[in-house]
């Protein structure tokens, strides 16, 4: 059954609510939900019910196409000046010797490490220090873009710019010019957390606010660039402020269609502050990813990013919405695979290939733009992949 004829299969059902009802008649016809009838999603929908109408926008939007893309990542340091309760690395700030603080040449050897590595993107994240600072991300951008300058480079957040314009006295348009002119090339979607101030203050206090998040990507967008758009969820957070997280960005969208994707972020509750706060669920997680899939009908993709909410989840998460999978991709560490950890910290291009054919759909290699880089549907693997217990041969489709 394609997603058309379950959509249309399940309208006709008459155990639905009459709200239940009218969303899915407006998913049928491609109108855009509202905040109540999103937080109604979230209060009482089924999981079966919003995979449903997930998966009749991803396919309306994206038919089977599966995104995945090659970058490593750079983390200059592991210390931060702010002190977000559900970061883990908030906590090395007392203990800075137990941290890390790369120099630039420690990074720029990073990256040379790639130089024989087809990978497209490499991204920075990683805490704030005064060390790292304008003229300092200049001379990197700059000097990476000497180097290799097709490499992508997507970097940072508001939540560096913020810190780092001030520091320098630069408004955000002044600073955001700079960063392009020395070699950024899009935003990734980091610091957004929870828009709504109270818990923001409560667990992100200190750092750029939810206002400054949104006005850095504004004008971002409007020096033509593209960014992409996080949310921190499954913690103190309810319901309705992840539906006004939500409709802040669909607000941001509609004046600047500068996001390229949306990727919820599960929070894990190891090694922070908050430790005491169990995770959700699988099921709330898949709930989620279709929500949020239904209610951003102005974001062509919503990512999920492996490493937080495992491979397997990120699996499932292809039928509820999700059409584009982040994390590591590396060739070279086939050792982790065969380990079979839940830890892994990288799948292979088979690997990651075979998950999602998996599950009956089509996986593409994109560049950071969602450029097509190759359609693997014809692809032959020359070996076996062993994937958590799924033996492979061959293209699986
Ligand atoms: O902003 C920190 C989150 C983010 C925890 O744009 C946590 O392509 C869960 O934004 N549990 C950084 N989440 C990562 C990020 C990202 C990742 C991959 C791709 C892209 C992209 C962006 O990680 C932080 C914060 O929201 N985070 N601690 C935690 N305990
Ligand atoms: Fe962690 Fe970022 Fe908060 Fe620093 S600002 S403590 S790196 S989440």
């Amino acid at each position: 059954m394609d997603s058309n004829q379950a959509l249309n299969g399940l309208i006709q059902d008459n155990s639905l609510t009459a709200e239940e009802q009218n969303i899915a008649t407006k998913v049928l016809n491609h109108e855009r939900i509202s905040t109540d009838e999103a937080l109604y999603l979230y209060e009482k929908a089924n999981l079966g019910y919003v995979g449903i109408l997930a998966n009749y926008i991803r396919e309306s939007k994206n038919a089977d196409d599966t995104y995945f893309n090659k970058n490593f990542h750079i983390e200059p340091t592991n210390v931060c000046i702010y002190s977000c309760d559900f970061c883990s690395y908030s906590r090395l700030k007392k203990n800075r010797e137990d941290g890390w603080e790369l120099s630039m040449n420690e990074m720029m050897d990073i990256v040379k490490k790639y130089d024989d590595q087809a990978v497209t993107e490499v991204h920075f994240t990683g805490g704030v220090l005064p060390q790292y600072d304008v003229p300092f991300y200049e001379e990197l951008f700059r000097r990476i873009k000497k180097h290799r300058p097709e490499l992508h480079i997507k970097g940072l957040t508001p939540v560096e710019y913020h810190y780092i314009f001030k520091k320098e006295k630069l408004s955000y348009r002044e600073g955001m010019e700079r960063m392009k002119a020395a070699g950024l090339d899009s935003m990734p979607g980091g610091g957004a957390e929870i828009f709504d101030k109270g818990i923001r203050d409560q667990i992100a206090g200190g750092k750029c606010s939810s206002e400054e998040w949104l006005e850095i990507h504004e004008i971002w967008h409007d020096l033509g660039m593209r960014s992409n758009a996080t949310m921190l969820y499954g913690h103190i957070e309810t319901f309705a402020q992840r539906v006004d997280h939500l409709d802040r960005l669909r607000k941001l969208q509609d004046k600047t269609n500068g996001f390229m994707a949306f990727i919820p972020l599960k929070f894990r509750n190891k090694n922070n502050d908050m430790s005491h706060v169990p995770e959700v669920s699988t099921v709330e997680d898949l709930r989620n990813y279709a929500i949020s899939r239904i209610f951003l009908d102005n974001f062509q993709h919503i990512k999920a990013y492996w490493p937080m909410i495992g491979r397997d989840t990120a699996q499932m998460a292809l039928a509820f919405g999700v059409n584009c999978m982040d994390g590591t991709i590396d060739d070279t560490t086939k050792i982790y695979s065969m380990a079979g950890s839940e830890q892994n910290p990288a799948m292979t291009t088979a690997e990651i290939v075979n998950s999602i054919r998996l599950v009956g759909r089509r996986a593409i290699e994109r560049d950071s733009l969602y450029n097509v880089i190759k359609d693997y549907t014809e692809e032959v693997f020359d070996e076996d992949t062993q994937y958590r217990g799924y033996a492979i041969k061959h293209n699986a489709n």
